[in-house]
């Protein structure tokens, strides 16, 4: 994966980053319509409740969750609708981008927008942004009620962030790593990171002019037995390349791996974590929040268990104290949801979201250990990433994924080592099986080998990469979390 470009974690130079602009906003003829002045003459523009890092500061204050969905329709009317038809049941708004402006394919993307308009119905898996220009950017985040965040998953994503960002949007979501390694197969990463500095740059400008942006890097990844060390290191790397760019509202993310102790403690300890590298990093004057995902693996086909699967994932949430949770649907196992089905899952969640709200004090010895581990397996992996980029994080990076250092379960890109091998321990919690080539300490390991170890005798097996297999099918087959299977 090395390219021939050295990467390292240093501000871009203003006349390097406008230079590159100049590029950027010719790859697309709606590049021509992006004018930084315009664009923070909209932002300063947009009422309090429409900013997306008050509604996170305000959360935050008042321990209060926010609730958002994900959604994204081909057609400018069509996207507006579905945006009001969420706006009441949810705190914060998504616009999620199709696939095709994701591999910045405007053209195809403009053949989608039109056999979409000829259908009469969205033949597009998302809104395609950089299309509908900063004019029909403008327009949406004009007519919707609600702070608007822009969810895709895109390796290069300038452009789509200059016209999101200039048309009013106040939230961008990815990053070099997050938004590389478990969505592309042969993208140096060198070459992601760098053009993320330069969608970080962007929100720094912003930020420079009185405009906060806020950036939330991708947390779930594969969304696959996704151990919380492992996204935790992505994220909190992301941020310290961000905060490097000048941004300065930051949102880490997880996604909800399935045992509830495990789960809480994660969320708790990357807030800890996220503010011990920020600060030691010399970084004091910046907001950060959290998000959880709630389940992002296989879903059961039923509605009815598809609904308790999220309702599982509210209470983590809420427990954790996560600022903001992003929602699934009852229809998540058959493809995009019709605006109902993210409707219904909306509604769970602040059902359960309500229930608890009053019952968070959930501080228990098993939430302790399991943030101790945590925290000691980031630190031996943070210490190994910084030395091999000789202190500079970006190439400390590139080099851990080369070496395996940082290894990502279930990735498609051909950097990723792929050894690191997760499986789950009697009460569903997730362990480490392999280590691969990630320097965990000894003594974490060896707690690992104890919890699965156990589940092991409990079930009268070996273990196996059978057992993986189970775990990875789990939830969506309706199985218990790491016990033999009942009936489906
Ligand atoms: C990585 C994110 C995957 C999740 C949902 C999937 C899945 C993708 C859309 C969408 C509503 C869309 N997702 N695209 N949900 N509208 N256009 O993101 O269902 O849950």
């Amino acid at each position: 994966m090395t390219g021939t470009l050295e990467i390292t974690n240093s501000k871009l130079p203003d006349s390097v980053f406008d230079a590159e602009r100049e590029g950027v906003l010719q790859s697309w003829h709606t590049g021509a319509d992006v004018d930084f002045e315009a664009g923070l003459a909209r932002q300063h523009a947009l009422p309090s409740e429409k900013r997306f890092s008050a509604a996170l500061a305000d959360a935050d204050e008042t321990g209060k969750t926010l609730l958002q969905p994900r959604a994204g329709v081909a057609l400018q009317r069509e996207h507006t609708a579905l945006m009001e038809g969420l706006a009441p049941y949810c705190d914060v708004l998504p616009t999620t981008i199709d696939a095709y402006t994701r591999h910045n394919r405007y053209d195809e993307a403009q053949d989608g927008i039109d056999r979409s308009r000829a259908a009469g119905t969205s033949l597009l898996n998302g809104f395609p942004a950089v299309n509908h220009g900063v004019e029909g950017c403008t327009r949406l985040v004009e007519t919707v009620s609600k702070p608007i965040q822009v969810r895709h998953g895109t390796p290069d994503a300038r452009l789509l962030a200059e016209v999101t960002l200039s048309s009013g949007f106040s939230s961008y979501e990815g990053g070099g790593i997050s938004y590389n390694i478990p969505y592309a197969k042969n993208i140096p990463l060198e070459q992601s990171i760098r053009h993320w500095q330069y969608c970080d740059r962007l929100v720094g400008r912003f930020e420079e002019h009185g405009i906060r942006i806020n950036r939330e890097p991708f947390g779930p990844l594969t969304g696959t037995l996704v151990p919380p060390f492992v996204s935790h290191v992505v994220a909190i790397i992301e941020g310290l390349l961000a905060l490097e760019q000048g941004v300065r509202c930051i949102t880490l993310g997880y996604g909800q791996a399935g045992n509830l102790v495990q789960d809480v403690a994660a969320l708790r300890s990357l807030r800890r974590l996220g503010h011990h590298y920020f600060q030691n990093a010399g970084y004091d004057d910046y907001q950060l929040t959290t998000v959880f995902h709630q389940w992002m693996g296989g879903f059961p086909e039923d509605e009815a268990k598809a609904t308790a699967v999220i309702c599982l994932g509210a209470l983590a949430a809420k427990q954790a104290r996560a600022t903001k949770i992003i929602v699934k649907t009852p229809h998540e196992a058959s493809g995009i949801p019709s605006l109902e089905a993210n409707q219904a899952g909306l509604k769970a969640t602040r059902q359960m979201v309500n229930m608890i709200a009053d019952q968070n004090r959930n501080d228990g010895n098993e939430i302790l250990t399991e943030v101790e581990v945590i925290e000691a397996e980031v630190h031996a992996v943070m210490r190994a990433v910084l030395k091999l980029g000789k202190g500079d994080i970006a190439r400390g990076a590139v080099l851990a994924f080369e070496s395996g250092v940082m290894d990502i379960p279930f990735a498609p890109a051909i950097g990723n080592a792929g050894k690191l091998t997760p499986v789950r321990d009697n009460h569903g919690a997730l362990r480490i099986f392999e280590t691969g080539n990630v320097p965990l300490p000894k003594d974490v390991m060896a707690f690992h080998r104890d919890r699965i170890a156990e589940r092991a005798r409990s079930e009268g097996r070996e273990v196996s990469f059978d057992m993986v297999v189970d775990d990875v099918r789990a939830i969506s087959a309706s199985k218990l979390i790491g016990r033999p299977s009942v009936a489906a």
